[in-house]
């Protein structure tokens, strides 16, 4: 009857991949706080977990089914027997609907241990093991940290010096302004080139916390050699504050045979890329540009902090410059436009249920053995027998 349809209404495909979700969705009361569980218990999880249960990746399955939903969700009932949402989550979005608010995450947001991890986290350079070894090691700011006579990775020092910098959201204008100087420069270099924003803000974001862009060229191999060419450029142009250049073998580039395995729960490819972090000119300023001069990585963690603290006319970003080769452009579009959740959902999907190997280099068919070439985005979900989700609608 009626009544009960109405009280079943969810019922949703089980991989991410398989579903529409945009960034607005209904349910915003509830993910805020899944939000704030899932940050929390990849803070707790120590990375040897990661091969048997993760409390961190219900959370963000519960966050991807509840983002998909059509409506809001008014009563448990509905979501009794909705896939990925289990026993405790159930409990906690009856407490959310009923009182607006649930006294674990309230407990989560006043620990000290969240807010501390948060903070670190935070830092460019510092993943959850740096973050919680910081933190066990009784440090509770950035001070402590920056004073705190450990070796330091290059990048966690500008991730110290410039937090405040590269905590301030990117703007989709800052993202094109990039977007823009690379473009030229590349252009420059070699014709004919193509620079897209791939990342966040290919999904529709308006925000992001980086800037990233694939580079390629319609003709295959035209791309090699290409990064370091752009990279002097950017040099020459005082525009790079930090950086770190993968280059790749040439066997990785060329990716002719069966796709490696990707690690399981990073999502790393073997593209050649540049993950570093730029100087931007502040839009309204016409001064110039004068930032560290070059590879500043002898540089004290005081120099980095006086020249982050002095009155400049640019704004540190962070920037990945990603090079794709033509024949792999496709499956490096849809890897890099993510999120992570859909990637992650895609390729166990290919795997689980079509007997295929997915990276953001390929798709190999492992029933047929053979590679599947793609010419469009659209394609690759043709191979992969879904309906074509476009960007807006990866926000798993
Ligand atoms: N990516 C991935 N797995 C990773 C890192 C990245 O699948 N471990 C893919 C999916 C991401 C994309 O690359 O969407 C870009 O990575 P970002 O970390 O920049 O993520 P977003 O651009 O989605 O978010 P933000 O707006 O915070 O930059
Ligand atoms: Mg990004």
């Amino acid at each position: 009857n009626y009544k009960q349809t109405k009280l079943n209404c969810f019922q949703v495909d089980p991989y991410c991949c398989q579903r529409r979700t945009p960034l607005q969705h209904h349910n915003k009361l509830l993910t805020d706080a899944f939000e704030i569980l899932e940050e929390n218990a990849e803070y707790i999880e120590s990375s040897n977990d990661t091969k048997g249960y993760s409390r961190n990746l219900a959370y963000r399955r519960v966050l991807a089914v509840l983002r998909s939903l059509p409506q809001a969700v008014t009563s448990v009932k509905q979501i009794k027997d909705v896939k990925h949402i289990g026993g405790h989550s159930q409990k906690i979005i009856q407490e959310l609907l009923e009182e607006k608010c649930c006294l674990e995450v309230e407990e989560i947001k006043r620990s000290v241990r969240y807010n501390k991890m948060k903070l670190f986290t935070g830092v460019f350079g510092a993943g959850v093991s740096t973050a919680r070894r910081w933190y066990d090691t009784g440090m509770t700011s950035l001070n402590d940290v920056i004073q705190h006579n450990e070796d330091r990775s290059t990048a966690q020092k500008y991730g110290l010096a410039f937090f405040d910098d590269l905590n301030m959201p990117v703007l989709k204008a800052e993202a094109e302004q990039v977007k823009s100087i690379v473009k030229n420069i590349t252009e420059s270099i070699l014709p004919g080139v193509s620079v897209t924003v791939t990342g966040g803000f290919r999904r529709g974001k308006t925000v992001g916390h980086d800037i990233d862009l694939l580079i390629s060229h319609p003709k295959e191999g035209a791309e090699i050699g290409l990064l370091g060419k752009i990279l002097e450029k950017l040099q020459q142009l005082n525009l790079i504050l930090y950086g770190s250049h993968n280059k790749c073998t040439y066997s990785e580039r060329h990716f002719t045979e069966e796709p490696r395995d990707p690690p399981t729960n990073s999502q790393m490819d073997h593209f050649e890329k540049w993950f570093g972090i730029i100087g931007l000119p502040k839009i309204s300023t016409e001064k110039t540009v004068l930032i560290a001069e070059n590879d500043a990585s002898d540089k004290s963690i005081k120099d980095l902090v006086d020249l982050s603290k002095s009155e400049k006319s640019w704004t540190a970003k962070r920037v990945d410059l990603i090079i794709v080769p033509s024949s792999q452009y496709f499956y490096g579009l849809v890897g890099w436009t993510g999120n992570k959740m859909f990637n992650r959902d895609l390729r166990l999907y290919a795997q689980k249920e079509l007997n295929m190997r997915l990276s953001s280099h390929g798709l190999y068919d492992l029933t047929k053995g053979c590679l599947l070439t793609s010419n469009s985005e659209e394609e690759v979900f043709k191979y992969l027998k879904l309906p074509v989700i476009p960007p807006e609608l990866r926000n798993c």
